[in-house]
């Protein structure tokens, strides 16, 4: 059933029912048509509520019915919104905990509404890449006011129900109800049965005092703050159209955006990262409803960078922290950092101070193991030497509590190896968090051969409580993320051997849209830590061939941004890269040591040989069963790696551009005598799905 019906007294109540958001799917737009119908029809009926079920009002419309004929099928949420708008009786729409995008045009349909506190009120549509296609654009300008109206809907940010109810002379909410929201809405509809005509937010007034000027500073920042995606502008002409065109004009106007938005590929990309972020959270073969461990405290062994980080994450989420160092200078260092960080918070109004010290209060500093042995969770971010991971979790093995969950954030060591540490394998997981760990939204939650079914599941809610983008990964070396770069980096050096100065190959991919090219990004990380897994590898994988150049800048000392020169010169105190002569001469001399004659290469080149170099590891990696699905790759490079949200990830791209066209391209790379024939064989189901006319996804 996806809305229910019953008459209390001379009220009916319509309860949108289609968990588990209340989305406005086909089933339930025709069945609220019905139950307007069947209330207008019942001469005992004087009014009309309209609630949701369970966790929402609504979340809007079925994303899930994009693009199919569903989404357009009537009554769409444009007629089903005429329909309640025109009902002969008065509707009252009863909002609370979420009213968002469709759901909440559908209330601004309603004649009335009434709303709990703490509702979450929003038009997150430009999120989608959309606009809200439903009356928003028209409707909400009118209800709370132009400025208000639009910060809302290109922000697509939620607000507060009693925040909007509080805006001078706003017609949104007509009540806000303490108590019971039912009871109150029905009392508020009974009160206002009788009264005619019936208002309607389409026939209130819309305008700016100042409007040229308002929505053209408005385009000015929303251009410069939007960048790749087309909506948020979209999203201004439409509200100046309600300003200044009649209702039905600018409704028009809203629904001709709306529908050339949806077709293109950044809106594509934004819905197919909602669902990505949703699907990673789920296992197979661990239902959802698993029972977790409660992760009262947490314990953390190193109080570096990572460790700090790391700690302010649970800091920020209420949970109390206890981090341990061998030397107290190292604690109160740590300690310094955490400090810093939250005063820089404050400093810049992000903060308050009794919010600053509340978290400060929730952590403290050991020296000894033997303190540690209550935490729920302990997370390991020392140094990233096998043997140091070692004594680590046997000294935790020894003092931790039974059912305390033991966790590595080590970011390429076999995680099997350091759970063999311990006499509790199956309590051992991997939490790779990426460095600024307060600060960057993935998390690789790595699941080790023995790891519990529910140590992985609390471990995926945690993440989620801490507010990270949690994608589960499989042992293997460098786990999704990083066994990723390792072939783009082996990529961006052939680029140099071929005759690209490390400004070009960045300016490409930036141009392509990475937050960073690789070079910039090798100069933040450092170029020595690189430097110490190659060496591993020449070891460990003597076939595999990279680039010298990288080991070359290395042995000159220039470790990037921390030594002042890498691929870039740095002046102190700054981070600006500039290029650098020594750098090109080096390359220079390299080329002719190898007895290449460099040429020119072009930034689709350039950017693609860097992109499908992920796609094929990625495929590999899919089909490893390393990931559990194409789409957890996307979500790891656009929460960990700077992959732009408008391409959707590497793997979404790739399906963008067609699997055929992407082998096509690696055939003819590995054509190239100065390329890597080897590097650019199809990964086997790269190779299936291109073979087969189809996709990723
Ligand atoms: C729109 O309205 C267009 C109109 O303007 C015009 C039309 C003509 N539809 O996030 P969660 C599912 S565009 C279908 O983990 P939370 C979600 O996939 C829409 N499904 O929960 C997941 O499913 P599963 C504008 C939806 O409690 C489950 O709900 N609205 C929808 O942390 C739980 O999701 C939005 O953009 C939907 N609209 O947060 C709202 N929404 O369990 C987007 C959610 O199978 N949604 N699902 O993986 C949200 O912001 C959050 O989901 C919400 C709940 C705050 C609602």
């Amino acid at each position: 059933m996806s809305a229910s019906y019953e008459v209390r007294g001379a009220i009916a109540v319509i309860t949108l029912n289609n968990p588990p958001v209340n989305g406005l799917g086909y089933e339930t737009r025709k069945a609220v048509a019905a139950a307007v119908e069947k209330a207008e029809d019942d001469a005992a009926v004087k009014a009309i509520v309209i609630t949701g079920a369970g966790k929402a009002f609504s979340g809007g419309a079925d994303i899930k019915e994009f693009g199919s004929p569903l989404a357009l099928a009537e009554p769409n949420l444009l007629s089903l919104i005429a329909r309640v708008e025109g009902a002969s009786k008065p509707v009252v729409a009863a909002i609370h905990t979420v009213c968002m995008g469709g759901g909440l045009e559908l209330s601004l349909g309603c004649h009335y509404r009434v709303v709990s506190p703490g509702a979450a009120i929003a038009l997150p549509e430009v999120k989608l890449g959309i606009l809200p296609g439903a009356g928003g654009t028209q409707r909400l300008p009118r209800a709370i006011g132009v400025e208000a109206a639009l910060n809302m809907i290109v922000s697509g940010e939620p607000v507060k129900s009693e925040l909007l109810a509080q805006i001078p002379g706003q017609k949104l909410f007509d009540r806000v109800i303490e108590g019971d929201l039912i009871e109150g809405a029905l009392a508020f509809a009974n009160e206002i049965a009788a009264a005619r005509p019936l208002p309607m937010v389409r026939d209130l007034k819309c305008k700016h005092p100042d409007g040229d000027a308002y929505f053209g500073f408005a385009r000015n920042t929303v251009n410069a703050m939007a960048k790749n995606f087309p909506a948020p502008a979209r999203c201004v002409d439409c509200v100046e159209q309600a300003t200044k065109a009649r209702f039905e004009d600018g409704l028009k106007v809203e629904r001709e955006a709306f529908a050339a938005l949806m077709l293109t590929p950044e809106s594509k990309a934004l819905r197919h990262a909602f669902f990505a972020e949703r699907a990673a959270a789920k296992v197979p073969g661990i239902p959802e409803d698993t029972a977790t461990r409660e992760i009262r405290s947490v314990a953390i062994i190193g109080a570096g960078t990572m460790g700090g980080g790391i700690a302010m994450n649970f800091l920020n989420a209420g949970t109390p922290v206890v981090m341990l160092e061998m030397k107290q200078e190292a604690l109160d260092k740590g300690v310094g950092i955490i400090r810093k960080n939250y005063e820089a918070q404050v400093k810049k109004g992000k903060l308050k101070e009794d919010k600053y010290a509340e978290r400060m209060a929730l952590l403290s500093t050991t020296l000894s193991y033997a303190e540690l042995g209550g935490a729920d969770l302990v997370i390991e971010a020392v140094f990233e030497e096998i043997g140091v991971k070692r004594q680590v979790f046997e000294q935790l093995d020894a003092v931790m509590k039974p059912g305390a969950i033991l966790a590595s954030n080590t970011s390429t060591l076999d995680l099997d190896k350091i759970a063999a540490f311990t006499k509790r394998p199956q309590d051992v997981i991997g939490m790779h968090f990426f460095s600024p760990a307060n600060v960057m939204r993935l998390l690789e939650v790595v699941r080790g051969a023995k790891t519990a079914p529910d140590v992985l599941m609390t471990v995926m809610k945690l993440g989620k409580k801490i507010k990270k983008t949690c994608v589960v990964s499989g042992v293997c070396d460098g786990f999704i993320g990083n066994r990723m770069i390792e072939q783009y980096s082996r990529q961006a050096g052939y680029l140099l051997d071929e005759g690209c100065t490390p400004q070009q190959v960045d300016k490409a991919a930036e141009k392509f849209g990475f937050a960073m090219g690789p070079f910039r990004m090798g100069d933040l990380a450092g170029n020595d830590i690189g430097w110490a897994i190659r060496k591993r590898r020449y070891v460990e994988k003597p076939d595999v061939r990279y680039s010298k150049t990288a080991d070359l800048l290395c042995e000159l000392g220039r470790f990037g941004q921390k030594t002042g020169a890498g691929w870039y010169d740095y002046v102190p105190g700054k981070r600006d890269a500039i290029p650098s002569e020594l750098v090109n001469d080096m390359l220079v001399k390299h080329r002719a040591d190898l007895g290449i004659t460099p040429r020119k290469i072009g930034d689709d080149e350039i950017v693609h040989r860097l992109v499908y170099s992920l796609v094929n590891e990625g495929a590999r990696i899919v089909e490893e069963g390393i990931a559990l699905r194409a789409s957890d790759i996307d979500m790891v490079y656009l929460t960990g790696y700077g992959f732009p949200l408008w391409r959707g990830g590497p793997m979404n791209y790739a399906d963008t551009v067609g699997l055929w066209n992407v082998v096509q391209a690696m055939k003819k790379f590995a054509k190239n005598p100065a390329d890597d024939q080897a590097f650019w064989q199809p990964a086997p189901l790269l190779a299936r799905l291109a073979a087969e006319g189809k996709s990723f996804s």
